[in-house]
């Protein structure tokens, strides 16, 4: 059936349509359907993502997709967090917020790798137009690099060095940042696709 993805996000929203590739949506963007951005208000990313996926459903009438994520460093006790798109500033220049981030780290003196320890963390949720609303998460633990290392992905990517990986995220191909599929042999890798396999299992099915 139509399924709204609830994300202003380019970045996310080719991912989550390759996620959602298999499943035989016919997906349709917030942006395309010009909803407004709902202000997010929430103290989690669950709460944020059932805010953007409920005001999407509701203004559209159709079932409704969202993602709330972001990035949790340990030394800056989960900063930039739920603000992590905020800490790109108006014109989301994550070149800049790399840099702040760098920054930050660099004033604690965390230069070795222990101490730069970071997750990226993705709340799905999914609602009706009748406000019924389910939500999963994934995470991903790994340790930021500097300088930052690739030019694919999105927003933090090239900073992120996941667990038991030679390569940032910014240095994979979208394939390879979201590992396996869903109902293969081989494991989600990206916070992404972790919530996705979770999303797959619990509620959408096959
Ligand atoms: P929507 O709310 O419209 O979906 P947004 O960019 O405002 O878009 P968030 O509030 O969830 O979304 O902010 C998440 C930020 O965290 C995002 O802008 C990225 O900077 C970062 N982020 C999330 N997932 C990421 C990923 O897979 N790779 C790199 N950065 C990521």
């Amino acid at each position: 059936g139509r399924l709204v993805v609830a994300t202003h996000n380019a970045g996310k929203l080719r991912e989550i349509d390759d996620l959602l590739g298999p499943y035989g949506f016919d997906t349709v963007s917030a942006g395309e359907l010009g909803l407004p951005e709902p202000e997010e208000t929430g103290q989690t990313f669950e709460e944020n993502a059932i805010l953007k996926a409920r005001a999407a459903a509701e203004a559209a009438e159709l079932p409704a997709l969202s993602d709330d994520s972001g990035l949790a460093v340990d030394a800056l006790d989960g900063a930039p967090g739920i603000h992590s798109a905020r800490w790109a500033g108006p014109d989301r220049d994550f070149a800049r917020a790399m840099r702040n981030l760098e920054e930050e780290l660099q004033k604690l003196g965390a230069i070795a790798p222990e101490r730069r320890t970071a997750r990226f963390v993705s709340a799905l949720a999914i609602a009706w137009p009748d406000g019924h609303v389910e939500t999963v998460r994934g995470e991903i633990e790994g340790t930021l690099v500097w300088p930052p290392r690739g030019e694919q992905g999105f927003g933090y990517d090239p900073m992120f060095l996941p667990e038991g990986h030679a390569r940032t995220f910014g240095e994979m191909s979208a394939e390879e940042k979201h590992g396996g599929r869903a109902g293969t042999d081989t494991p989600p890798l990206s916070h992404r696709a972790r919530a996705f396999a979770l999303l797959v299992e619990a509620h959408i099915g096959e």
